[in-house]
């Protein structure tokens, strides 16, 4: 699991991606600070299961914090994209190439409208944001119809010649896309086109919706309104317009800013903040700085927006939109792996993943030895075909 924080320069990517990591990175109050992609771990919350069998988990990867357990996936934040990059304006869209593997876009925007298109600094509401969301999706789909523009010409004379289905075709041209057959079956399908409609090779306009589908089917973008302790007022309007404009896009309100200034304070034992929530305890010693930066924090990120959004973000990203399922392996007789570790793991798996790809993300040989599963919770047996629920714990049985 991949995900990409993506926008217009000095929005905040870069400070929303140390908030996730804690890596310490570039961070500056002007365009372009980022040019080579800052990558790391952030995480997932997700409910343990440990406490229902009164054990404590003891993860392999991640961490455990009170109930929950934050379970690994990749974060990757890259140089910032200016209207026209596709024709190379800015720094080009060559850098989109350090997301060609994300399985998902986290479209950074400066919700307290404080910078222009290419990220000059103007002061809180002088540039509406709503302007980003249109030309950014534009220039995620021009990299995409490129991409593909350039593969398909390099193939277009075998692929009609010997009759090649088109998705499949496609499919293998541009696998370096992180995008599968189903990306683009379920594409042809939203478009109507049929495997054998070559004309749309020669079609820039049709081509063009074709490569924005694929992109919106195989690397959706979800809308970080970010920076929103800038100005509360300004962020709440300009929030309400961006929801009211796009209905149909998901935005969540987020502050980097104060993500980061949470988790530093709760990683040097000052607070302790459960990444998400909508409080925190104070348990150490806060100078007069680090009192003023929390009062605020609580006043006007927690209690006006529920939570400083990075968390849920995340989380919603890999739950709810690409509907990721997150399955334990265990065993109905004990819970622990060969060194006694508890619950060692917890993977995230596509939605439709079933037991015996869930088999094989353990180990191949799992899957090719498969005998049967037990769901670990109701002590039921389960086919190879059962479709993995969130948080099911499964215990797979396979010949030795
Ligand atoms: N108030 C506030 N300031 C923020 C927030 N996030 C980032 N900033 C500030 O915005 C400026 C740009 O932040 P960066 O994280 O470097 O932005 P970026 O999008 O990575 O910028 P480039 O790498 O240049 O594209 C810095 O001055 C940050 O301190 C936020 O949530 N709230
Ligand atoms: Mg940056």
């Amino acid at each position: 699991m991949l995900i990409g924080l993506t926008g217009k320069p000095n929005v905040g990517k870069s400070t929303m991606f140390k908030a996730i990591t804690l890596q310490d990175v570039a961070i500056a109050n002007y365009p372009f600070t980022t040019i080579d992609p800052n990558k790391g771990y952030g995480f997932v919350k997700v409910e343990d299961v440990g406490p229902e069998f009164n054990v404590k988990s003891n993860p392999r990867n991640g961490f455990i914090k009170d109930k929950y357990r934050f379970v690994p996936i990749e974060i990757i934040d890259i140089a910032g994209l200016v209207p026209g990059a596709h024709e190379g304006k800015g720094l080009g869209n060559k850098f989109l190439d350090d997301v060609r593997q994300a399985d998902l876009l986290i479209h950074v925007v400066d919700i307290s409208g404080s910078t222009n298109a290419e990220g000059q600094y103007l002061g809180p509401g002088n540039y509406d944001p709503s302007n980003d969301i249109i030309w950014y999706e534009e220039e995620i789909n021009w990299w995409f119809f490129n991409i593909i523009k350039k593969n398909l010409e390099k193939n277009i004379r075998k692929i009609k010649n010997e009759h090649l289905e088109l998705d499949k075709e496609l499919a293998k041209l541009i696998s370096g896309l992180n995008i599968k057959e189903y990306h683009i079956s379920k594409s042809f399908k939203d478009l109507n086109i049929n495997n054998d409609d070559y004309d749309i090779l020669d079609d820039d306009n049709k081509l063009f919706q074709l490569a924005s589908t694929i992109r919106k089917n195989s690397k959706p973008i979800i809308i970080a309104a970010n920076r929103i302790d800038i100005n509360i007022d300004i962020a709440k309007n300009n929030l309400k317009k961006l929801k009211e404009k796009f209905p149909d896009k998901i935005i969540i309100p987020t502050s980097g800013y104060a993500e980061l200034i949470l988790k530093e304070l709760d990683k040097k034992g000052k607070i302790y903040y459960i990444p998400g929530d909508n409080h925190f305890k104070i348990i150490g010693d806060l100078n007069d700085k680090e009192k003023k930066a929390i009062e605020f924090i609580k006043e006007k990120i927690l209690l006006e927006f529920n939570s400083t959004g990075v968390q849920d973000i995340l989380n919603y990203s890999v739950f709810d939109l690409l509907k990721y399922v997150a399955i334990f392996p265990g065993g109905i007789d004990s819970l622990a792996d060969k060194e006694g570790r508890i619950l060692p793991d917890c993977f995230l798996m596509p939605p439709g993943s079933t037991v015996l790809d869930f088999a094989n993300r353990i180990h191949s040989d799992l899957a090719k030895n498969f005998i049967k599963a037990i769901d670990v919770r109701t002590k039921k047996m389960l086919g190879k075909d059962y479709i993995l629920k969130n948080r099911d714990i499964i215990q797979i049985i396979a010949n030795a």
